[in-house]
């Protein structure tokens, strides 16, 4: 008998439904390792990822997974220790995930765009053991976030780099870890990593304060990602091109890249999110299946007009992440020649997708239906209570790979699910009878800049640490190309201390993410408060209304 999970932290589901998904077929008791294996035993030889110049066959990933792994079972990392991943789309993501899986190790899945607010924030969150980055990402020199997590996180015992030439004196880079540094390790039979534990932590685009991590299983993960892949009919002869940050939620499972690996496909890795790299790659490698959010298929579309480049292998779009305009939805076919599916998920679980064979008004008017018989949704009230179908509401979920709790975070768990265990999304959405749902707005304090989520709350603590800010609220305001971009409505302690540039800059020498980083300010005397004395956001919009970008 394996053991059960054991991450501190970790919810699981209640035994009863843990053993009926089992009991089901749903949780099949293999690692997101075993998946890698399997598909390498049936097709070792294929070409499992191409990276630049780079091809690899499963059988040249595995060796390299395994190389890995045993590198970082004789550097101390082992069962159930957190790591921080933090890489750009390179193979070598694959390579240190796989490797993570196999040692019973647990990525962090960060993203490139993320600095030191957020690193600082995963690193003592989840207590993590190791950091995996990028030496230079797009221009941004790393080494003063690391000199600032290093300090403030001295669990941190190791930092590795990945890059050609950008090697850093005193820290490793990902090249040594082909290399074991002792003969004698051997490692542990794969079968050790229960299928039950943790895997990995994904992030929540959050609402409140700071980011969550998300603990998502070996079983449950995988469960999302096989059963993903069949919804889209994947197969050895499927050519996957990752746009979007590999680690997304999105492009990981959906069925993304892990769906690709596990039916035996090739992995295309984009190394820029240009619509002249991807359309160049989708040419060569003959790419069948690719994932984009809304603003960068509306850069597609524009890039597409007036050239010849021949997307004749692609044969299904995936977009997701944001709301898609249905004028744009339309134009996918006529345009690019293939098939547009909506996915509308959330790294806490719950995917949807529209299936190929429906028809074309529920392929282009909703965000499709979800993945499982089992996945249990509800549509209510302010009161919870049930709505009839056809009406807006907030959507709860339930099922077998939606997580029953954040990382570490009793609290806010309280809030963010029922007593008996549904996932309050903050998304509004109205059900048709045939269970496909519509995205009809969301009730979170979040911003959605083109798929990039960004909790108000956690934007409005940083600018409220500004010794002119007095008071602050960060909204959302529609935007024809990102669908929202934010607006930091402030109330200075002196007026005409500050403008917007400072406050920026404030924010930006704090280590936050760029994409957090206000796209505009508007200055006001107050701001309109509740009777309880709260920001009335409602309010503010209603009178900020004609302002646009
Ligand atoms: P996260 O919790 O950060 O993984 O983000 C998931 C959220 O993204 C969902 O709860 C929705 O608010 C939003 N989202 C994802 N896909 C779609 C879609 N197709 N249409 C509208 N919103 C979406
Ligand atoms: O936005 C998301 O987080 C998302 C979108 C589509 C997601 O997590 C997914 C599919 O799995």
């Amino acid at each position: 008998m394996k053991p059960t999970p054991t991450l501190p932290g970790f919810t699981p589901w209640p035994e009863e439904f843990a053993q009926r998904y089992r009991e089901l077929g749903l949780w099949a008791g293999d690692t997101l390792y075993d998946m890698l294996a399997q598909s390498c035993e049936k097709f070792a030889q294929r070409t499992a990822l191409v990276c630049g110049a780079r091809r690899w066959t499963y059988a040249e990933l595995l060796q390299r997974v395994d190389a890995v792994a045993e590198s970082l079972q004789q550097r101390g990392i082992g069962a159930q220790d957190r790591v921080i991943v933090q890489m750009p789309n390179r193979a070598e993501f694959f390579v240190l995930c796989f490797a993570l899986f196999r040692i019973d190790a647990i990525p962090v899945l960060a993203m490139p765009s993320h600095r030191y607010a957020e690193i600082r924030h995963f690193a003592e969150t989840s207590k993590a053991k190791a950091w995996f980055l990028a030496a230079s990402d797009a221009g941004f020199d790393c080494r003063g976030l690391i000199a600032q997590v290093r300090s403030s996180a001295p669990h941190i015992q190791h930092i590795f780099f990945l890059g050609e030439e950008d090697e850093i004196a005193g820290y490793a880079s990902f090249g040594d870890l082909y290399v074991p540094n002792k003969a004698s390790g051997e490692l542990p039979a794969a079968q050790a990593v229960a299928a039950g534990q943790v895997a990995l932590l994904q992030l929540s685009g959050g609402s409140t304060g700071v980011a969550k991590l998300i603990p998502r299983t070996h079983d449950d993960y995988l469960y999302s990602v096989r059963a993903s892949a069949e919804i889209c009919q994947l197969n050895q002869h499927s050519v996957y091109l990752c746009v979007l940050p590999v680690a997304h939620n999105f492009p990981l499972s959906s069925p993304g890249t892990l769906g690709i690996f596990s039916v035996g496909g090739c992995v295309v890795l984009a190394h820029d999110a240009s619509p002249s790299s991807a359309f160049a790659l989708i040419a060569q490698e003959r790419v069948t299946l690719t994932a984009l959010v809304p603003p960068l298929l509306q850069l597609w579309l524009q890039a597409k007009a007036g050239s010849n480049v021949d997307l004749s292998s692609l044969q299904v779009l995936q977009v997701g992440g944001a709301p898609l305009a249905m004028e744009i939805a339309q134009r996918v076919h006529v345009e690019l020649g293939c098939q547009l599916q909506q996915v509308f998920g959330m790294a806490e679980g719950l995917v949807n997708y529209t299936r190929f064979d429906e028809s074309e008004e529920l392929r282009l008017q909703t965000q499709g239906r979800a993945i499982s018989p089992y996945d249990e949704i509800r549509v209510v009230d302010d009161d919870d209570q049930d709505l009839p179908d056809g009406e807006i509401g907030h959507l709860l979920t339930r099922g077998p790979y939606t997580i029953r709790g954040y990382y570490l975070a009793a609290q806010h768990n309280l809030r963010a699910f029922t007593e008996d265990g549904f996932y309050r999304t903050g998304d509004l959405v109205r059900r048709k009878p045939s269970g496909h749902l519509q995205v009809a707005g969301r009730a979170k304090d979040q911003i959605n800049r083109g798929g990039e989520k960004i909790a108000a709350q956690e934007v409005e603590a940083h600018l409220l640490a500004h010794p002119g800010v007095l008071d602050c609220a960060l909204l959302g305001q529609a935007d024809s190309f990102l669908g929202e971009r934010s607006l930091a409505v402030i109330v200075l302690r002196e007026t005409g201390q500050y403008v917007g540039k400072d406050l920026s800059h404030f924010l930006y020498e704090r280590g936050l993410a760029r994409y957090k980083i206000p796209d505009r300010y508007q200055f006001m005397a107050s701001l309109p408060k509740t009777a309880v004395g709260k920001i009335d956001k409602r309010q503010l919009q209603h009178q900020l209304a004609p302002l646009t970008f």
